[in-house]
């Protein structure tokens, strides 16, 4: 069975050091919290333990390979790790978006059947990120996008941010939204108790960005853009018959634009989820129900979330040897564009 993964994390030197510059800097973004203890950590201090995270983001061939030998799985498709590329002016993040993307493309050449990748960009300016999203598709032959949410606090419902979304829908290639912590207007009460990050902030962070770019009507005007989003959906499966039943509602007397579709339409048709650090084999069912067998892709969330466990929640999943392939590698193979193997 081959196994691709596809929310797996990487990082460089070059935006690991300008990470480090903004956790020192004068910035109070959530984000901090969590970078700060990757990237800038004092011994002894709140968050070391999170330090040896990096050393597993900035080694792609060497103990990540063998730990992907250790337990079958065949691919990595790798993304730049939270918060990308968003934090910085718009030239730094322009030009690290591209720099990223090429070391990304050197290592998916030297690994064809070990590694693919994600594109990333830098949303701070939109015609560049568009032109930097061609090149990515056509020249570096990736296999898609991330962005991790926001971007200085605006999502990608907001028109300036449109060009990105018309190259990647006319690239047909899909934009994976991955969490970064939630900006300053949505932070308040997350602040405490650690749920900044990947415990309840990231869910409500991406949540909250999709439900606005459905609600906004963004599928109207991109109706084959695709969509993923990990962690099960981040929530959206559960919630989406009163996300729909409400929005209905709201359309007729309330501030939600007219839609063509339901909100429901829209999850079905523009998205596909990953199972990314939930293995829960009833959540599994009951997303692969709502969204069908050919929306729902295998993923580890690696280096943040161990291999191991995930390809045993996988391998034990309660579905049919065809529906496990789906789940494992055909979906991805599909949704992202990796060649199938050879017969
Ligand atoms: C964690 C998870 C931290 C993710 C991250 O930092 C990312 C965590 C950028 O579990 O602490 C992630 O990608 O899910
Ligand atoms: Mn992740």
């Amino acid at each position: 069975m081959r196994r691709i993964a596809t929310e797996e994390a990487f990082s460089i030197r070059e935006v690991a050091a300008e990470l480090k510059k903004i956790v020192r800097g004068p910035s109070s973004s959530l984000d901090k919290l969590l970078v700060k203890g990757i990237y800038d950590s004092v011994e002894g201090s709140p968050g070391y333990g999170r330090m040896n995270f990096l050393e597993g983001l900035l080694d792609v061939e060497d103990r990540r390979l063998k730990e992907m030998d250790e337990f079958g799985v065949d691919m990595h498709l790798l993304s730049l790790t939270a918060p990308g590329v968003q934090m910085f002016d718009a030239d730094t993040a322009t030009d690290l978006a591209a720099l990223a993307n090429d070391r990304l493309a050197e290592i998916c050449s030297r690994h064809p059947t070990r590694f693919s990748g994600l594109a990333s960009f830098a949303p701070q300016s939109p015609k560049r990120a568009a032109k930097e999203m061609e090149r990515a598709i056509r020249m570096l032959k990736l296999n898609g996008f991330i962005v991790n949410s926001h971007t200085h606090g605006e999502y990608l419902d907001d028109p300036k941010y449109w060009p990105m979304l018309e190259a990647a829908e006319g690239l047909d290639a899909c934009i994976y939204i991955h969490p970064r912590a939630a900006p300053d207007t949505l932070k308040g009460p997350l602040q405490d108790y650690a749920m900044d990050s990947a415990m309840w902030g990231y869910g409500v962070e991406v949540g909250t960005h999709v439900v606005r770019m459905m609600a906004a009507g963004v599928f109207d005007r991109f109706p084959k853009l695709t969509i993923c989003i990990g962690h099960m959906g981040e929530a959206i499966p559960f919630w989406i018959w009163r996300i729909t039943f409400m929005n209905s509602r709201a359309q007729g007397i309330d501030r939600a634009p007219k839609t063509q579709l339901t909100m429901e339409e829209y999850f079905r048709r523009n998205f596909v989820v990953t199972t990314s650090g939930v293995e829960d084999h009833l959540a599994l069912e009951y997303t692969i129900r709502k969204l069908g067998i050919d929306k729902v892709l295998w993923a580890i969330d690696y280096p943040y979330q161990p291999t191991k466990p995930a390809v045993e929640f996988m391998d034990s999943a309660p579905v049919s040897e065809a529906e496990r392939a789906k789940l494992y590698h055909k979906n991805a193979e599909r949704v992202f564009h990796i060649p199938a193997l050879k017969p």
